[in-house]
């Protein structure tokens, strides 16, 4: 049976997990959290495609990349742009590729401006709270669309 195709798309500055903020986003890094859901995809007959940019037109791209290349779900961290992308909110909205929104931490325990989800208010469902564990929660729930 073929692979169900899963993007993970990572935002801005989530190139340094694991190398600053261990007391907010853990000591993970991207590449470790990377082997974590390849790890998962296989028992779960999935397939990953993980990118990270800290450029808001990359992720755009990619999301209109995955709906064109048939892809099964996109867990996407989307970082502080989650907070202030109406041309996410609209990607998201845009494609018939459900979004899963992925936090390491719990926004909604920080400042006052991450309260605010412009991602999460276009997404399938949201997870956040959880550390890196948070994408293979997300990667369950994909599997199961
Ligand atoms: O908790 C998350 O996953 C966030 O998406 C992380 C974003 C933040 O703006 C969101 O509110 C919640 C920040 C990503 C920055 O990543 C860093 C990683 C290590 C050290 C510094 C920043």
């Amino acid at each position: 049976m073929a692979k169900k195709l899963v993007y993970v798309l990572n935002g801005p500055n989530l190139n340094l997990l694991g190398l600053r903020e261990p007391e907010i986003y853990g000591s993970d890094t991207l590449d470790d959290i990377a082997g974590m859901l390849e790890d998962r995809a296989k028992a779960l007959g999935c397939e990953i495609d993980m990118r990270q940019s800290n450029h808001e037109g990359h992720l755009l791209d990619w999301m209109h990349e995955a709906q064109s290349k048939g892809a099964h779900a996109v867990l996407l961290n989307a970082g502080a742009l989650t907070h202030t992308s109406l041309a996410l909110y609209d990607a998201i909205r845009s494609i018939r590729t459900p979004v899963i929104e992925v936090h390491i931490s719990n926004p909604h325990a920080r400042e006052e401006f991450r309260r605010h989800s412009y991602v999460g208010m276009a997404a399938k469902g949201s997870i956040a709270g959880f550390g890196a564990k948070g994408y293979l929660l997300a990667l369950e729930a994909a599997a199961g669309l």
